[in-house]
This record gives structure tokens, sequence and C-alpha cells, in this order.
């Protein structure tokens, strides 16, 4: 057989048909929103080096801008305890054109270790990758050890032969027996071995996987869809990377619960530690109350059982504190079936296309907000930087085609004393330089405390020395202690860079307002640094790190463990926030008086522009006609150079769904001078 080029897989025709029809025309718009966000990216290149402006600085940040469109993928996670339907819902909604239940869902615990379900175009062949549980021993987290293939055992999947992929997922559920001692040692606690510990049987039941990866040509998963399949309770809360870092990394959460148990103390405990934080990150949240057909009863009438349905809706909705309209009351179970045989009027009565249009919107528009908003971040203030100065330019070319035509009559003598007035401009101007030199010069002096804590070193150092004093630490009580003063020492130390962030911020206001009020500029100063949304993110992994300490989980698990994956998880992503912080912090630094000093040289240069002018009519009264043609004509140029940089952005910004109507000038061709004017 030939080989198939890399990620040249077409999808599977049945499964693009059983797939709902709004999930997949929303994926395809969404699709085809980030090929214009892209193309708007690639103008925007054209443009800035056309203008001689790509520098290296924007240079990176359009890469990283490009970057982030192009890999982007949207991940929902589904969440809830053992046996509510998660895997069964996976199935009805994604796989159910295979006309069978390819991944495993069975009564009791089925699913047992997180599974991810995506596209891996770069391979190009379908697969299965399970990573073994031993790997918990190593330091390396699990979004390191994906890039590392021979820590996986891989299994090929053949989607022409769906039974076959059924059997291999059957891995999913394997389970076996460790001793105690060693299973602790891969961090499952005593309480993990009480649960597991069946009579007669030694040793502690564990997964024999930790984590899993399937790649599979479906056609949402090919437009960067990835699905997370999580394990009920306990498995939950004994890999912490994926409490900590790959639910809060998920666009959208779908908590399940089951009509058949309604809302349960454990059900409870798992919205309350893992999911209801959701909020406050941001993150799509749905809840679904499966299994409907639990209360289809043959000696109640529709309406009957549409009203017990209502009530169960409505009694989750005030449990969980949310509004009922975002409760889905469906059935997995038949509407995988009522899509294997084709059966609509069944796939109706399970309800389950509502949830699906719900879902993809949520998660369509979280993600493109989120997009939308980083390529502000990055790009913002450089094509606001470029705007001001194109518009600067054409406001002096006017100033000045205003002037000269007004010349025509004048005598030598005014003429003259004209060139006078505007050499003491000249001179006033260098004064307006010089203070803005020592201006610039103070901020950065000024910056000094928040650019030290931002070069991360100090930062480093504490988490170094915690780390190290905790390993000596011989109780769970002295490392709970120390888990608390590491993060109160990073929260004053965010504190320490919001105030100083803020003081930075007012002194470049004034400077603005200051060289406003004694020269004249007016400037759009760059947007503020957004300090606060840092803080609020560590505020919010604060929260999960004091959960965290509080766990029973902690207490009972082995501590050299305990400290391993506070550091490689929590205190790994609070650093992701410090870094992230420094980065936008350098940028708004290097950016915050650039508009003004721009502004600056542009009168630099209309000043000797104009002295060029007056000396040369001066000299001859013919040489203004010329003179006036070549303003007129320069003008008219830097306006259509404005106008394309105001529809390339236009389009950088253009949300989901947005009328996508290209005007006629395309970007990406220079533009056309004519040289005779
Ligand atoms: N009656 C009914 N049963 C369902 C429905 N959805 C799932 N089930 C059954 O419930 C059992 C558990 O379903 P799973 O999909 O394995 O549940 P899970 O939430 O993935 O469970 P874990 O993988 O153990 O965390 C299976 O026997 C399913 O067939 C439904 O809508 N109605
Ligand atoms: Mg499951």
């Amino acid at each position: 057989m030939e080989p198939k080029p890399a990620g040249d897989m077409t999808p599977t025709p049945s499964l693009a048909e059983a797939t709902s029809a709004v999930l997949r025309q929303d994926f395809e718009q969404y699709g085809a929103w980030k090929g214009q966000i892209l193309e708007a990216l690639g103008s925007l290149g054209n443009w800035l080096r056309r203008e001689g402006t790509l520098s290296a600085d924007a240079r990176d940040r359009l890469g990283h801008s490009l970057g982030l469109v192009r890999d982007d993928r949207l991940t929902i996670a589904f969440v809830g305890e053992f046996s509510r339907g998660k895997t069964e819902l996976i199935n009805a909604i994604f796989f159910a054109g295979l006309g069978r239940r390819l991944l495993p869902s069975t009564a009791g615990r089925t699913t047992m270790c997180p599974t991810e379900i995506l596209w891996d175009g770069a391979d190009g062949e379908p697969y299965l990758r399970l990573l073994p549980i031993e790997t918990r021993a190593k330091k390396t987290p699990i979004h390191q050890l994906k890039g590392e293939p021979r820590n996986w055992v891989r299994f090929r999947l053949d989607p022409a032969a769906p039974l076959e992929v059924q059997t291999a997922l059957k891995r999913l559920t394997e389970t076996k027996r460790l001793p105690l001692a060693e299973a602790q040692s891969l961090g499952f606690s005593a309480e993990d071995a009480a649960n597991a510990d069946a009579p007669g049987e030694v040793g502690v039941e564990v997964p024999c996987w930790r984590h899993a990866l399937i790649s599979f040509p479906h056609p949402l998963l090919q437009q960067g869809l990835v699905v997370l399949d999580t394990p009920g309770l306990n498995a939950l809360g004994s890999e912490p990377e994926l409490t900590l870092s790959t639910l809060p990394s998920a666009q959208a959460i779908l908590f399940v619960l089951a009509a058949d148990t309604g809302v349960t103390r454990s059900d409870l405990e798992i919205w309350e530690r893992h999911v209801q934080r959701a909020k406050q990150r941001t993150q799509a949240l749905t809840v679904v109350l499966n299994k409907i057909d639990v209360l289809w009863d043959d000696l109640l009438d529709e309406d009957e059982i549409a009203s017990e349905i209502a009530k169960q809706r409505a009694s989750t909705a005030r449990t969980l504190q949310l509004d009922p309209k975002h409760v889905f009351a469906v059935s997995a179970q038949k509407a995988l079936l009522a899509r294997v045989r084709g059966d609509p009027a069944l796939l109706a009565r399970s309800s389950l296309e509502a949830l699906e249009e719900h879902l993809s919107s949520g998660l369509m528009h979280n993600k493109t907000a989120l997009i939308l908003d980083h390529l502000e971040i990055r790009l913002g203030n450089l094509v606001e930087t470029h705007r001001e100065r194109l518009s600067s330019r054409i406001q002096g070319l006017g100033t000045q085609t205003a002037e000269l035509s007004g010349l025509g009559e004048k005598s030598k003598g005014v003429i003259g004393e004209l060139i006078r007035r505007t050499r003491d401009e000249q001179r006033q101007h260098l004064r307006s330089l010089r203070q803005f030199e020592s201006s610039h010069e103070r901020l950065h002096t000024e910056a000094r405390l928040s650019s030290r804590i931002l070069g991360l070193q100090g930062l480093d150092d504490l988490i170094r020395a915690t780390q190290q004093e905790m390993l000596r630490k011989a109780t769970t009580r002295g490392l709970s202690v120390a888990m608390k003063h590491l993060f109160d020492e990073m929260r004053r130390v965010m504190h320490t860079l919001t105030v100083e962030c803020e003081r930075l911020r007012r002194l470049s206001v004034f400077v603005y307002e200051y060289f406003e009020k004694h020269y004249g500029f007016t400037p759009v100063p760059p947007k503020g640094l957004g300090a606060l949304g840092f803080r609020a993110e560590l505020e919010a992994l604060y929260e999960e790190a004091e959960a965290y300490r509080k766990s029973s989980r902690m207490m009972l698990a082995e501590q050299r463990f305990v400290v391993r994956r506070f550091f490689e998880v929590l205190v790994a992503r609070v650093r992701r926030i410090f870094e992230r912080f420094a980065a936008d912090y350098r940028d708004w630094l290097d950016q915050a008086l650039e508009p003004l000093h721009l502004q600056i040289e542009e009168r630099k240069a209309l000043m000797e522009q104009r002295l060029a002018n007056l000396s040369s009519i001066s000299r001859s009264k013919s040489a203004l006609d010329g003179r006036l043609h070549e303003l007129r004509h320069e003008q008219e140029v830097l306006a259509r150079r404005l106008a394309e940089l105001h529809e390339i952005d236009a389009r950088r910004r253009l949300p989901l769904g947005a009328s996508t109507a290209r005007p006629q000038s395309h970007p990406l061709l220079p533009t056309r001078v004519d040289p005779k004017g």
C-alpha cells in the first residue's frame, strides 16, 4: 500500500455524516475565520516590510501571533463522577458514524486514565498511544513526555476497521495490582488502597496507563478540536497534572451528572473541587444531566415525562446554583443508538442536538475572544503607532501646503521673517527633544525595581530554596506551611509589581500631559499594562493551591511525591504567569513613550522641510508651484498607505461570523504611484 503523505488522512464519510450539522458548520466557520486572520497578519507583515519598518521586534510579535492562530487547538473536557456517561456522550457526539460504541463505556469504573482524542496531522497515521503508569516515578511532566515517543506504547488504528479500533481502545480500561509501597511511590495514596482493595486480593489496584492519546481522522478533530475524557473521582484526584494544569487550560468543561443517581455527595465534591472554578477562569461551563431515558416510563404520557425531566433539571440547577438553562438533560445512550440506527425520532427525544449547539457556540465564542485579545496585546500598539505616524505626517503636509499657497504673494522681506521664525521654533524644538530624552531616562530609572523583579532571578531563587527546604521537612504539616509561605511570598512580589506598574503608568501619563501642555504634542499613548489580570490569575492559582494543601489526598500521599508534584505542576504555572508578565512588561516599557518620540521626530522633519521650502522660494517663485505639487502628491500617497493599514487592521480584528467582504484594492499589492503625479 502507498503510504499517505503526513496529515493527508481523509475523514471517514460516515463520521462526517453522523456528526451534528451545527457542530460541523460552526467548526468550518471557525476554520475559515482562522484563515482570514492569518491572511490579515500576512498582509500586515507585507505592509510593514513595504514601509521599511519591519523591525526585529515587529517580526517577533507577528511570528508569535501567527503561531498562536495557526497551532490553535480547542479543548473540551468531560468531567464527572464515574459511570455518569462521559464516555458514552463522546461516543454519541463524535463517533456514532462508525456504527458502534467506539470508546469503552460500561457500568462501574471504565475509563482508567485521562484520554485525549485529537488529530495529529504531523504524524498523519491514526494511533492510540499509552503512557505507562510507571512514568509517574520520573520527573518529566506529561506535556513534555508527549514529545518523547519512546516512553509510550503505540498501536496503529485503522478507521476502516471500526471493530479493530474498538478492540484496541479496550486497553483504556486496563488496571493491575501493585504492592502498597510501590503504589505509594507512584503517588497513589492509602485512601486509594482503601477504596480499591477487594477482599481476598493483595496490593492496590492501579490503572496500567497514566495518559492516553488517540489520534483519529474525524472532521472536527482535524479542525483543531481536542476532546478530553477523564476518569471518575479517584483517578481525577491522583493525577494532579490533570486537575492542576490540563483541566484549567481547556476552553470548555462539560460536567456530567446522571438522572438515575441525581446529584450525589461525590458529584458535589468534584463540582466544588474541580469544576466550579472554571467560571472564574472564564472557561465555558456546561452541565449535562445524562440518562434521562430512565425517566421514560411507558405508563406516563409525554407531558408527564417532560414535567418530570423539567423538575430534575430545576433541582440540579438549584443544587449547583446555576440558571436551569445551563443544565442540559439528555440521553447519551439513546442518542448513540439513534445515530447508529438512523432513527431521527429517537435522536430528537434524546435532546443531544440542543446540547451540541450550545457547546459549539460557547466554545467558539470563548476561543475567538481569547485569540482576538492576544492579538490586540501583541499587535495593537504596533499598529496604532504606525497609524499615528502616518496621520501626523499627512496633517503636517497639509499645514505646509496651506502655508506655501499663502506665500505666493509675499515679499522677500516677509519670507526672510518666516525663515527667522522657523529657526526659532527649531531651537525650541531642540529643547523639547532634550527634555524627552531625560523623561525617557527617568522612566527607565524608575522602572529599575520592577525590571529587576521581572528578571525573575529572585523568584527562581525563592522557588529553589523552598523546594530544598520542603525536601528536608519531616511532616505533612511542615510541607503545608512551606507551601503557604511560598505562595504568600509570590503574592507579595505580585503586589509590589502591580503597585510599581501603576506608578510607572502614572509617570508615563504625566510625561504625555506635560508634552501636550508645553509643546502641543498629542500622540495616543499605548495601552497600559494589564498587571491586574496577572494578579487575578495568581490569586486563582493560590486558591487551587489552598484546596490542594487542605485536601485529604495531600495528607495521604507520599511526601516526596507531594513536593515534586507541587513544584512541577502548580509552581511551574505560577512561573509561567510571571514569565508572561515579564514579556508584556518589556513590550510596554519599550513602547511606552514611542508614540511621543515619533511625533517629536516628525515635527523636526517637518521644520527642516519648511525651511527648505522657504529658502527655495526666496530664491525663485517658480519653485513654489512645483513644490506645492510635490506636497499634494506625497499627501495622497500617505493617505493611501494609511487606508491600507486601516483595512488590514479591521480584518485582524474581525470577530467570528462578521462580514468578510473584502475591499477592492488588495493589500498585498504595492501602492501604485503615478510618477508624473
Ligand atoms: N440508561 C442510560 N445509560 C447510560 C447512558 N449513558 C451512559 N449510560 C451507561 O452508563 C454506564 C457508564 O457509562 P460511561 O460512559 O462508561 O460512564 P463514564 O462517566 O465515562 O464513567 P468512567 O469512565 O468510569 O468515569 C454505561 O453502562 C453506559 O452504557 C444513558 O444516557 N442512559
Ligand atoms: Mg468513561
